[in-house]
């Protein structure tokens, strides 16, 4: 059996790695040269625990080969990025390229799968429409298509691939019962077989309904200063209730799925969504409200030095893209700031940004700005920050440095009080 995966990213080679591993054939198509050719070295070329491992077994034993090409196989899964244009709105360009891409080799009773994220009734109004016009009678399921949403978390997507419950929206229930079969042999999870529209909706609505709850963690930091109470301890008591479940507040929400795909519902439902419109309104306030927390700690001081913790968009992953550290930095960089940023999973070649150690982005600082709350962190010892700042005054808006009776620790939206 042979799969051809188009898009070797952060899902389609793990994914292509996984199928390799459980006997398939795969040819990992990429559009960027380098990848290809760093792949068959059996090197890769983006982080993720257990990944590196994988993807060299599967080269060494040849089961896995990156081409720029397509090639016939019995399944094809497309899994390249769909960005946002400017106005917020999805781009769907690649997956349709994708699925033109693959014409040439499709072969009656062939199984597509799309795992992009895509807006609602793409599977219909853009996918199924290229391959009909190329001649295919979907109806009579000469194809079998599917969208097959992943949903796997950066960081832990080796593991999440095989436990996850899979959603499996075929075109017809024949194409979805196919799509299901081929999961069925790697997946040790639960599959569900539903309609590509629901599928396209649910994985949506998963991460719009993540938004939408750190936006009311969010929200509860900015009312926390004004009442006295700190927002950390709420969320924890609050939880203690056995249907409540709150998230944590934070410098704002980044990545490339949560802050966007709310925008591929709201696209299409505008007047309706206000709810997920203000999620992302919330979300997004939040490297301004941070850089004004610094400046009210800021107040009395001239040309106050900022140690600045953590760049990346989340916690113990190195990717800065999207990531509102870099907004935070970059506006209090903007106020007049002079910032030293450190984090330890960030390397110089991924940013301009000049990265210090601990201790020199310490050294004589104000204040420190956690915004990433990675495992170094919340493991450091919280004297190094009396030990190298000109002030031990720390605002953590990740809830992870540990107190100390020698600093100063502020939380997100917690300063003064009444
Ligand atoms: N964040 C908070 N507070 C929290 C949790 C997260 O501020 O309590 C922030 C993070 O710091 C980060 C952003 O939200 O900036 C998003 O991080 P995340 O860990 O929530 O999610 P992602 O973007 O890494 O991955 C999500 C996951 N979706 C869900 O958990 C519903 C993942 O399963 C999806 O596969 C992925 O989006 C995707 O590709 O869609």
């Amino acid at each position: 059996n042979k799969i051809c995966v188009i898009g070797l990213g952060y899902i389609g080679l793990p994914t292509s790695a996984i199928f390799a591993r459980a006997g398939y054939n795969i040819v990992g198509v990429d559009v960027n040269e380098n990848v290809v050719n760093t792949l068959n070295e059996g090197n890769i070329h983006i982080e993720e625990p257990g990944l590196p491992e994988a993807v060299k077994e599967a080269v060494d034993s040849g089961k896995l080969k990156a081409s720029t090409t397509p090639e016939e196989a019995d399944v094809f899964i497309i899994a390249v990025p769909t960005p946002v244009h400017e106005d917020k709105s999805a781009n769907t360009d690649y997956v349709a390229k994708a699925t033109e891409s693959i014409l040439p080799y499709l072969k009656k009773g062939n199984t597509i799968i799309v795992e992009s994220t895509i807006p609602p009734r793409t599977t219909d109004d853009v996918v199924a429409p290229i391959l009909t016009e190329a001649g295919w009678d979907l109806p009579a399921n000469d194809l079998y298509v599917s969208h097959c949403p992943e949903r796997v978390i950066p960081g832990k997507i080796m593991e999440e691939l095989i436990h996850n419950t899979r959603i499996v929206g075929g075109l017809s229930p024949e194409a979805a019962s196919k799509a299901a079969d081929v999961y069925r042999s790697v997946v040790k999870g639960e599959i569900h077989e539903t309609t590509s529209v629901e599928a396209e909706m649910a994985k949506l609505m998963e991460n719009t309904y993540r938004d939408i709850n750190i936006a009311i963690a969010n929200e509860l930091a900015k009312v926390s200063d004004k009442l006295d109470v700190n927002a950390h301890e709420v969320i924890n008591l609050a939880n203690m209730h056995p249907r409540v479940n709150i998230m944590q507040p934070g410098p704002g929400v980044g990545g490339h799925c949560i802050a966007v795909d709310p925008y591929f519902i709201i696209e299409k439902a505008k007047e309706v969504t206000p709810l997920m419109q203000t999620a992302r309104q919330i979300n997004d306030s939040m490297p301004d409200f941070v850089v004004g927390q610094v400046k009210e700690l800021t107040e009395n001081l001239q040309k106050p030095k900022l140690a600045v913790f953590g760049l990346t968009y989340k916690a113990n992953v190195d990717d800065i893209r999207e990531s509102p550290a870099i907004t935070v930095l970059r506006k209090l960089q903007k106020e007049g700031y002079n910032v030293a940023a450190h984090d330890p999973f960030v390397r110089q070649e991924q940013t301009d940004i000049e990265l210090h150690s601990v201790e020199d982005a310490l050294k004589d600082a104000d204040a420190a700005i956690v915004l990433a709350d990675h495992n170094q962190f919340k493991e450091m010892d919280p004297s190094l920050f009396q030990q190298h700042m000109k002030t031990p005054v720390v605002l953590d808006t990740r809830n992870c440095i540990q107190k100390h009776d020698d600093i100063t620790l502020y939380q997100i939206g917690h300063l003064t009080g009444l």
